[in-house]
């Protein structure tokens, strides 16, 4: 498994376990089912592929700036990205140009994808962009159009349809940017691509200029955390994580394009009182200030005018924290990852099922997949049953927060304990929750709530198995 970033024992047991299961499976479902069992193992051991949806302008062209590391896609306060453009790691750069009617064609590109991609926009169905870039090549990324764009289409394709987001190669998981109202329209798309609560992450946009702004009494960015932590209680049934970014802020720091120079002016600004500071960015013919306006935005020159002084990587750091998408990343990388892996397992046991249908060797197909649905390393699979089935029942319902955990296959994570817990009394705490679990399961309000728990104490269990047997390793 080198593609996907994993390797060894980072690798996901529930991956290996659907590895060995496409491997037994393959002499049993017959020559003409080899070419599908070697597709089914590309896809298990591919990037996870996170597709940015959301309004014209919500910022995700340069929400992929920041996280490629890299200004490539276009970005502009007009509609911008026409077509869905599939960034991803390989060499040389270059950019596939994907035709409606099945023709490719190859452009070279330099630091930024052109304007001109050889074919007008609607005969274009997407784009390839191939970057040597470490940070695609465990996560690629889908920039798409925006929607309610001058285009009226509300799917984030072009003439495509939604067909290409929701295929084998579709996404994993998807990063919907919004400004904290959920329309109909961003509810339409969401639904018409596959999304689910499981894979949906949502940002809250343009932070930096959340609010009364800069300007006002209070930190816009701050302002946004607090939204953000609302958001997240208010959709708990819609989006497993709802964070704060600001893509500007992480474009700036992350792509390197803030420069010495670029302190230099932001410390001419410095004595400026809040007033005039304000009237003399709102007023300014200074094209040093006009740009890194454009740059960094009426936030990031006010709240980084303090750090100029000490040069330009005092202010990158505090632009890289103060974006939150370094955050974003490191929480949300493994969940993006476990995410992606039960989605494509789930999506192999449906295909294996239907292929078995038509092998020769049915039965024994079939068993070998009941015996793989009934491994241990499958148990998430039913967690996310119980998922679903509890945000059927009663969406705010504490147990969300708890399945969530155990999902995570992060023990720490699950059982509520720093990560610096010795894996003992890691394993000392799976059996304490196994055995409250028990109980509480005992007293279950529903039925809903009592199959949901006894999936749970099934989880606590087994992590509690696997700990003990890690502490004695
Ligand atoms: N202040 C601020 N401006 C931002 C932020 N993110 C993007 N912008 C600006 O908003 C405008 C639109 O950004 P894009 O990244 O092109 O938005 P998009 O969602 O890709 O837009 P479409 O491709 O047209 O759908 C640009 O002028 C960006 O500089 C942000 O976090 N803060
Ligand atoms: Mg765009």
């Amino acid at each position: 498994m080198t593609r996907s970033g994993q390797s060894g024992a980072d690798v996901d047991p529930l991956l290996q376990r659907a590895w060995r299961l496409c491997a037994e499976a393959e002499p049993l479902l017959g020559f003409e089912h080899q070419r599908a069992i070697a597709e089914f193992q590309r896809i298990l051991e591919a990037p996870v592929r996170a597709a940015l949806v959301g309004r014209v302008n919500s910022g995700k062209s340069t929400l992929v700036n920041a996280l490629v590391g890299q200004s490539v896609a276009p970005t502009n306060a007009t509609e911008c990205t026409r077509v869905a453009t599939i960034y991803r790691n390989g060499m040389p750069a270059r950019a596939v140009v994907a035709g409606t009617d099945g023709a490719q064609a190859t452009i070279p590109i330099g630091d930024r994808l052109p304007d001109n991609l050889g074919r007008p926009v609607d005969k274009i169905s997407h784009i390839d962009v191939f970057l040597p870039n470490a940070a695609l090549r465990s996560l690629e990324l889908i920039d798409t159009p925006g929607t309610s764009g001058h285009g009226g289409n509300a799917a984030p394709t072009t003439s495509s349809g939604t067909a290409f987001m929701t295929g084998a190669d579709g996404p994993d998981v998807v990063f919907l940017l919004f400004d904290g109202v959920l329309r109909p329209d961003d509810l339409e798309l969401l639904h018409a691509i596959g999304a689910n609560r499981a894979n949906t992450f949502a940002l809250l946009s343009h932070s930096d200029s959340y609010g009364s702004g800069p300007f006002g009494g209070s930190d816009p960015i701050d302002d946004a955390t607090k939204k953000a932590d609302e958001l997240a209680a208010q959709h708990r049934d819609k989006f497993c994580q709802v964070v704060a970014v600001s893509g500007l802020l992480g474009e700036a720091a992350l792509t390197g394009s803030f420069r010495e120079q670029d302190a230099r002016v932001l410390a001419s600004l410095a004595d400026l009182d809040p007033f005039e500071l304000s009237i003399e960015l709102a007023s300014t013919e200074d094209s040093a200030i006009i740009e890194l306006l454009e740059r960094i935005g009426e936030y990031g020159i006010v709240s980084s005018r303090p750090m100029a002084k000490f040069g330009a990587h005092a202010v990158i750091e505090h632009l890289r924290k103060r974006s939150g998408i370094a955050e974003f990343i490191s929480t949300a990388r493994p969940i993006v990852r476990r995410r992606a892996n039960l989605r494509r397992v789930k999506n192999l046991l449906e295909s294996l099922r239907v292929a078995a249908r038509h092998a020769p060797r049915s039965a024994e197909v079939l068993a070998l997949i009941d015996a793989a649905e009934m491994d241990p390393a499958f148990h998430a699979l039913r967690e996310l049953r119980a998922m679903d089935l509890i945000l059927r029942w009663s969406p705010a319902h504490p147990l969300v927060a708890e399945l969530d955990k155990a999902i995570s296959g992060d023990p720490a994570f699950a059982l509520d304990l720093p990560v610096s817990t010795p894996v003992s009394e890691l394993a000392a705490a799976a059996m304490r929750k196994c055995g409250e679990t028990r109980t509480r399961r005992l007293i279950a309000r529903s039925a809903a709530e009592g199959e949901v728990l006894t999936v749970l104490e099934r989880s606590y269990q087994l992590l509690a198995m696997r700990l003990q047997g890690a502490a004695f390793a």
